[in-house]
């Protein structure tokens, strides 16, 4: 059986939209009607009229999908997909965190669960952080869970921010020495990080961006060799955009062992037994959309 062919004919059948986040597998990057990062991935399925979205992604990603199109039926192919940084914030812990600053706003990171973004006031990407912080009425921020993309805005506002503990395992253990190393192999190479890494390497960068500003930079750069500082799938990502441009993956070990359990076999599966559906209780799903609604408001 080839298997690519039978999932493209399946995703027609079933009038099914195919996503793949920009750190899938390549196969599955290759095989899906729209690549690109989390929001941008809920926002374009969102204005299909699929009636069926399969997310290569993680939990939290098809649960956005899933707010942003509650009609429909969301899938996720492995329903182990989860993302340890969103599960690093608990609700209990952010009602306790909001008590003891009154006055703080709660911006969250789409890396997070829907209840979490119940609980916030706005939603933001790596992409419109900076300007959401900015822009959001209130002098303090609570900014969860990731703590290094925190402690990178920080270094841009004068606003109080007040930043949760959480991290991606991914992006932290990339180290100064990492990235000294790739550095010494490639000394004429551009290093361009995402703002999940470390304030320590986030200091040796010449960009930090998120991945939807990886790829605007590589479509315009005259640059020609580049060190990629995130998950490894985005090289392939970024190959396609910009094919003259030689990128380098900072490190053997940017891979995201959630992103990777998606593979053709799990995708064809999903889409036979439209299994696993992912649903947003109406509750949290509404108030979500109001944090997610707000982002969009402020992000223009
Ligand atoms: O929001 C996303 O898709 C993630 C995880 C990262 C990014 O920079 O796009
Ligand atoms: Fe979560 Fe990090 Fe994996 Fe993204 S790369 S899904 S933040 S663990």
């Amino acid at each position: 059986m080839d298997l690519k062919k039978e999932i493209r004919a399946l995703a027609q059948k079933k009038n099914a939209v195919i996503l793949a986040h920009n750190y899938q597998n390549s196969e599955i990057q290759d095989i899906a009607d729209i690549t690109g990062d989390s929001l941008e991935l809920s926002q374009k399925a969102a204005a299909t009229d699929a009636e069926i979205i399969v997310f290569c992604g993680v939990h939290f990603m098809a649960e956005s999908a899933s707010i942003l199109s509650p009609e429909k039926k969301v899938l996720l192919p492995d329903p182990n997909a989860g993302c340890p940084m969103a599960e690093m914030a608990e609700v209990t812990d952010l009602i306790k965190m909001k008590a003891s600053h009154p006055r703080a706003k709660v911006v969250t990171y789409i890396n997070s669960s829907p209840a979490i973004k119940a609980h916030s006031d706005v939603i933001c990407t790596s992409s419109n952080a900076r300007k959401i912080v900015e822009r959001i009425d209130a002098d303090e921020i609570i900014f969860l869970p990731d703590r290094n993309l925190c402690n990178y805005i920080s270094r841009f506002t004068a606003k109080k921010m007040i930043c949760w503990e959480g991290f991606c395992p991914t992006h932290e253990r990339f180290t100064k020495e990492d990235l000294l190393a790739v550095k010494a192999k490639h000394p004429d190479a551009f290093v361009m990080l995402h703002p999940e890494c470390n304030p320590e390497v986030i200091d040796m960068a010449d960009a930090v961006y998120s991945t939807g500003e990886m790829v605007r930079f590589a479509v315009a750069t005259k640059e020609k060799k580049i060190i990629v500082g995130t998950e490894v799938g985005m090289i392939h990502k970024l190959k396609g955009v910009a094919p003259h441009v030689d990128f380098i993956s900072a490190s053997d070990s940017f891979i995201c062992p959630n992103m990777k359990k998606i593979n053709l076999e799990k995708l064809y599966t999903s889409l036979v037994q439209e299994q696993t559906i992912i649903t947003v209780p109406d509750e949290i799903c509404n108030k979500a959309y109001g944090a997610l609604k707000k982002m969009l408001e402020l992000s223009f």
